[in-house]
């Protein structure tokens, strides 16, 4: 039908087409672009048809069968607030724009209360439903939550592991989703989750390309970098402090704490977080940060730990991040709030607890009378109606965790990994196994030295402990048989030193029987010796292969060349999918089940599934049948089954 258009066009037919036909006639390209880009999301929904869903980690079909609708949010008179139309209350991000990182952090620590984060598009749903929620279900809520939380000190929106998944099995550009919620959330500071000398991978990139992608990270829409290093490395933290610095972001070092700080003879005790924050005031910060990514800060921990921070450093903002994994996660940021945090985190309640963070409204009714925190309650639960609706939407990937782990205090194990691991338990049928898991995971954290354990950190003792328990090992074998064991290459790089340096030296001989002559022992940080990446040269390359590239694509391609690469494969392959509704981004269409998906502003496609037919032997295909706004389409797809 292009050609027979372009054919039959006037301007064609009189011959005037070379000089300005293409610039002069854009809807006739628009028009194959759009039918281009519809095509592709039909071979998606055909392959879905037929063969199911491929995303990695799905478990059966979500439970939601309905759309999930937006709640209404009131004002105090109780109206309905056209959160569209009305622009949103001013909030703290006004503050920062018009006077800057440094006199923000000034009135953040001046606000006579407590100040609230929410998590919930980053770190509840890496914690609960594996990070796997889309863009599409954030954007959609971003303009209630833009009202809803407008007294917010920041939403946790991007990095830590959401950077990776969304293009590695969401097969969605992270950029596009940091400036797709910018624009819907003009009030409300964002903050991403950035792993110091590592930016968003698992291991140490050339400083260059941590500089480069924390300046695309700040002119895309981050406000705020909570920078931490997986063994409280300051010299590793450092290299991401340096460069938000550069970038103009509001800098949150962060001491990563790490058990049970209470319990007689622990390796990190007050003294040790004293020391640790007392070189991160020295290294220049807006912001403190204290992250307990276990969920292992007893009330009391936070109580002490808290008011001697408060009391050495009376200007020093402090933010503390939680998870609820062991059940005290409330009671834990209540005390700090009286300890004099300034801002502590926290989750919607149906995407809260457990692994998560503690609950808003759970929070907010135990400061009540006490302490303010600039939250409008009643929005809040509000705009929860949404999320209990996601949590049926993701349900397929959500791991079966009842309750609080009592054990956390043992094993350490942070909020997000602990559900991936039982998660993974689970498939292999439990019991044992997890039990198993756990003990081996704590054997191993021991047998690393006892180390602060958080992304990537986490990853070497959890893979020692799998190493453990498959190979039926006990710390007393890993010890007498690790100069012939073949450990997994994020044992090696730990003892190798490319995850940096941990407190107080690595385990010998240990070290050395791992490593034996495989591998070097770095006394340096790993970025030293990494030679800096030829940044205008990738973009190049990325343009020749790729087409369309800009310095956010160069920024992917460094943390993760492979994934990139998979993640431009796809969009080759079916377009742009985050554009698809997540129902059916999940689970096939029934048949003459129809959907809109809008595809640009003003541009909606109205897609139903006709039938599928019969299996042709032959080819091992067959034709799916979609009306498409109208007009029939049929698709052929492999059948996989
Ligand atoms: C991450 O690095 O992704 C984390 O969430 C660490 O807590
Ligand atoms: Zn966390």
């Amino acid at each position: 039908p292009f050609l027979l258009t372009l054919l039959t066009h006037p301007v064609f037919i009189d011959g005037s087409y070379w000089t300005t036909f293409i610039d002069d006639t854009p809807q006739l390209f628009q028009m194959v672009s759009s039918k281009n880009r519809a095509q592709k999301l039909l071979h998606y929904l055909a392959d879905l048809a037929v063969n199911g869903s491929s995303i990695k980690g799905q478990i059966g079909l979500p439970k939601l069968k309905s759309n999930p609708s937006v709640p209404h949010i009131h004002d105090s008179k109780g109206n309905v607030i056209d959160v569209v139309k009305t622009a949103p209350p001013s909030g703290w991000r006004q503050v920062l724009l018009e006077k800057g990182p440094a006199e923000f952090a000034k009135q953040v620590r001046q606000f006579s209360g407590t100040l609230l984060m929410d998590t919930t598009w980053r770190d509840a749903h890496q914690s609960l439903l594996a990070t796997r929620v889309r863009t599409h279900d954030l954007a959609t809520i971003a303009p209630t939550t833009a009202h809803a939380l407008a007294g917010a000190f920041a939403l946790e929106c991007w990095g830590g592991a959401t950077f990776d998944v969304a293009m590695r099995f969401l097969h969605e550009d992270p950029w596009e989703r940091l400036r797709k919620l910018r624009t819907l959330v003009p009030n409300i500071p964002f903050q991403m989750l950035l792993r110091g000398a590592n930016g968003v991978a698992y291991s140490s990139l050339p400083d260059n390309a941590i500089d480069h992608f924390v300046k695309q990270a700040k002119d895309n829409g981050v406000d705020i970098f909570r920078v931490f290093d997986a063994l409280n490395d300051l010299d590793q933290l450092k290299v991401g402090v340096d460069a938000v610095k550069k970038a103009g972001g509001v800098v949150e070092a962060t001491v990563c704490f790490s058990g049970d700080m209470l319990q007689p003879g622990k390796k990190y005790n007050l003294d040790y977080y004293l020391e640790i924050a007392e070189k991160i005031v020295q290294m220049g910060t807006h912001i403190l940060g204290i992250k307990d990514m276990a969920g292992t800060m007893k009330p009391a921990a936070a109580k002490l730990l808290i008011g001697s921070i408060r009391a050495k450093y009376p200007d020093l903002p402090i933010h503390v991040h939680t998870h609820d994994s062991a059940g005290t996660a409330v009671a834990s940021m209540a005390a700090c709030a009286l300890a004099g945090a300034d801002v502590v985190d926290v989750a919607i309640n149906s995407m809260s607890g457990l692994t998560s963070q503690p609950s808003i409204n759970a929070l907010l009714a135990s400061l009540e009378g006490n302490i303010d925190t600039g939250i409008n309650v009643e929005q809040v639960r509000e705009l929860d109606a949404y999320w209990a609706e996601m949590r049926l939407l993701y349900s397929c990937f959500e791991a079966d965790l009842k309750g609080p782990d009592p054990e956390v205090y043992q094993h350490e194990i942070p909020g997000g990994q602990l559900t991936n691991l039982l998660f993974q338990a689970q498939q292999l049928g439990l019991g044992e196994q997890w039990a198993e898991t756990k003990r081996a995971y704590r054997e191993a954290n021991y047998l690393l030295g006892d180390i602060v354990k958080v992304t990537p950190t986490s990853k070497v003792v959890g893979d020692l402990a799998q190493f453990m328990v498959s190979n039926k090992l006990n710390s007393d074998d890993v010890k007498r048989l690790a100069n012939s064991l073949d450990f997994p290459d994020s044992v090696m790089d730990f003892f190798e030193g490319l995850i940096g340096q941990p407190y107080g030296g690595f385990p010998e001989p240990l070290r050395s029987d791992v490593l034996r002559n495989k591998r070097r022992k770095l006394t340096c940080r790993p970025g030293l010796e990494l030679e800096s990446f030829d940044l205008e040269k990738i973009r190049e390359d990325l343009q020749n292969r790729f087409g369309d590239v800009d310095e956010c694509d160069v920024a992917s391609y460094n943390m993760y060349p492979r994934v990139y690469e998979d993640f431009q494969k796809m969009k080759e392959k079916y377009g742009d999918l985050s554009v698809l509704p997540t129902k059916c981004f999940l689970s096939p269409l029934d048949t003459d089940e129809e959907i809109e998906v809008i595809i640009e502003q003003g541009k909606t496609l109205i897609i139903k599934l006709q039938a599928v037919g019969d299996l042709n032997k032959k080819t091992g295909e067959r034709e799916v049948y979609f009306d498409l706004n109208g007009e029939m389409r049929k698709i052929r797809v492999a059948d996989r089954s």
